[in-house]
């Protein structure tokens, strides 16, 4: 049970975090092999496992397979409770709070506790905000719920306190995958400066400096799906963050 003390150890010694996002509904399993050996290669320091849409068994052999071959911690990033392996190491706990959709606040989680409490996997409560990124993405589409105004920062930085307060471990602000427009870099910055917790960035960051853009206004981890999804050689000639912290000096 150490991702999150790690992450918070990384955020002390201003170490940047990666995760590459895999969706199981979107992976190419003959191509699979090559597909860990591209993440063993890159920057990435999670491997983050979970979409909107997924209602398959196939996670926890997905899993397994990247277990065999990859160093990683795998952490899950569920839609629904239907998507929980317990062979996963860590699993962000989400509350949807851009939201008011109760079922994504509250009720999947009573589904999931039962569940997560059989398991070993390690529980991390995270705040979970959608940020308007242009059109409809599909956590929109999928949790009926309205994400904040990209110009709102004020209703932002109160939802990401607001989750600090009930005892989040983690904020996640989140543009929705293969979104048209990454969060604004100025609420980034405010939200990490006004909260303490490490603070997660994803959403249509599509080249390396977009993810130094986010780390130099504040997170702590950025996601990257759609971008390596759509191509396994995004991180080529990249191979540790140190280097990716270099793309923009
Ligand atoms: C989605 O933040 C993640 O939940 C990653 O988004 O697919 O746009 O990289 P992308």
């Amino acid at each position: 049970r150490n991702i999150y003390n790690q992450i918070v150890q990384s955020k002390l010694e201003n170490r940047k975090l990666l995760a590459i996002l895999l969706d199981p509904d979107k992976i190419i399993w003959e191509n699979l092999d090559h597909l860990i050996l591209k993440i063993n290669q890159s920057p990435a320091s999670h491997i983050f496992i979970g979409g909107s849409l997924v209602e398959s068994n196939i996670i926890d052999e997905l899993i397994l397979k990247i277990k065999q071959n990859s160093p990683l911690p795998i952490v899950l990033f569920p839609g629904n409770p239907s998507q929980i392996s317990k062979e996963a190491d860590g699993i962000l706990f989400l509350s949807l709070l851009s939201g008011r959709n109760p079922d994504y606040l509250i009720e999947h989680q009573v589904k999931a506790a039962p569940i997560l409490k059989k398991s070993q996997i390690e529980i991390i409560s995270t705040g979970y905000i959608l940020i308007e990124s242009g059109k409809e993405t599909a956590v929109e589409r999928v949790s009926k719920t309205r994400p904040i105004d990209r110009n709102n920062f004020d209703l932002a930085l109160a939802t990401a306190q607001a989750g600090e307060m009930l005892g989040n471990k983690l904020i996640y602000l989140e543009a929705g995958s293969g979104a048209q427009k990454a969060v604004p870099l100025e609420m980034v910055a405010l939200i990490s400066k006004n909260i303490d917790i490490p603070l997660i960035v994803g959403g249509g960051i599509v080249d390396l400096s977009g993810i130094t853009n986010a780390y130099d206004a504040g997170a702590d981890l950025v996601v990257i799906g759609t971008a390596f999804e759509n191509d396994t050689n995004f991180f080529n000639g990249c191979t540790s963050l140190r280097e990716l912290a270099n793309v923009n000096s």
